[in-house]
């Protein structure tokens, strides 16, 4: 029985397209900025989102510790959702790399109002570290891959602009949020002064993610990309990937969102789970699990044994994610082991 594999989009394989693309591109040495598929690909970006420069980095990770260290001094504080992957994912790097503070921001499922921010604010003091950048997680993973709409994210942007805050955009799914919406990709990053972008998500690129923002600050990114060993040489192979990514594979994330959709309903309606069916709006589905004699874990392997893979994020909460390698009859087929290894 071939498993069915719902633990993430990161787990996309690149499509034939992507694999010719790669086997053809035409590299240069990228240290050098000599990689011709690579300097594409981050035109093609900065296009497509409204910025000035782009950076290809080998990972969503590396794209948004090199923000904090753009925008931040050590000992600086930076304020983001307390459910946020910089906090909980990237390793504990605002403090071991960027030698930052967090201010944690409890929002509601994983948003937050120009109010939350006010209510932060201090006075100047000697005692305090400086506040110095708000971090965004548009989609929002943890929450549920939950939109934030453009008006939402443009009223915290001019509450971050009048605490004198730089701000960050972690867009590893931004694209689920353009589509979802309907809007250009470049309107839901306007605000932001940096957008990280992941291209080996829904988009399917095997590798790769994209920091964008002025030419002084990608300047800069560079420098930093190339200390922490993310000057990655011939790396066009893996560029013309993204580049097949962000013109080919955006408007199909739309089944994705079609296809969580599919399971949150389905799964809402069983006895002892909970699924917020307003949560889900792009192609994540997050499971509350409510049953004294099972948790998250014993549940997620209960699923996989039954030939489901989910994600087990919590005592309490396990995560499906639709992508490009999970069609339709595989959703139907996943519910169907679900449902039994769920009754048994
Ligand atoms: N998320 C991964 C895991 O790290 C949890 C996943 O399976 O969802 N920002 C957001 C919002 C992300 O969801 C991720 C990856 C990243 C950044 C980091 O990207 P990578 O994995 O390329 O370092």
């Amino acid at each position: 029985m071939r498993p069915i594999d719902l633990r993430s989009d990161t787990l996309t394989t690149p499509t034939p397209a992507m694999r010719r693309a790669m086997a053809e591109a035409e590299v240069g040495d990228d240290v050098y900025g000599e990689d011709p598929t690579v300097n594409r690909l981050e035109e093609e970006a900065a296009a497509l989102l409204g910025k000035e420069a782009a950076l290809f980095v080998p990972s969503g990770t590396m794209g948004n510790q090199i923000a904090l260290l753009l925008h931040t001094h050590r000992g600086d504080e930076v304020w983001l959702e307390a459910e946020s992957h910089i906090y909980w994912y990237e390793v504990g790097g605002l403090g071991s790399l960027a030698h930052v503070q967090p201010r944690l921001i409890f929002g509601r499922n994983g948003k937050f109002g120009p109010q939350d921010l006010e209510a932060l604010r201090e006075p100047p003091d000697i005692h305090r570290p400086r506040p110095r950048l708000l971090c965004l997680e548009n989609t929002h993973n943890r929450a549920g891959g939950v939109v934030w709409t453009v008006g939402e994210v443009e009223e915290v942007a001019a509450a971050a602009r009048r605490l004198g805050l730089a701000f960050h955009l972690d867009g590893a799914r931004l694209f689920n949020a353009a589509v979802a919406l309907k809007v250009k990709p470049s309107v839901l990053a306007a605000p932001f002064d940096t957008v990280m972008v992941s291209l080996s998500k829904g988009l399917a690129a095997p590798v790769g993610s994209l920091l964008l923002g002025s030419r002084d600050q990608i300047g800069e990114a560079r420098r930093w990309r190339k200390l922490l060993g993310g000057g990655m040489r011939q790396a066009g192979i893996l560029a013309a990937a993204g580049l097949i990514g962000l013109r080919e594979m955006v408007e199909r994330l739309e089944e994705d969102h079609l296809h969580a959709r599919i399971l949150a309903e389905e799964m809402a309606t069983w006895p002892g789970l909970n699924v917020d069916l307003s949560l889900v709006q792009t192609n994540i589905v997050k499971v509350t699990v409510a049953r004294e004699d099972l948790d998250g874990p014993a549940l997620s392997a209960r699923f996989h044994e039954a030939g489901v893979k989910v994600s087990a994020l919590g005592p309490r909460f396990i995560r499906l994610v639709t992508h490009k390698d999970v069609s339709r009859r595989d959703v139907e087929e996943a519910l169907r082991r679900m449902k039994e290894a769920y009754r048994a």
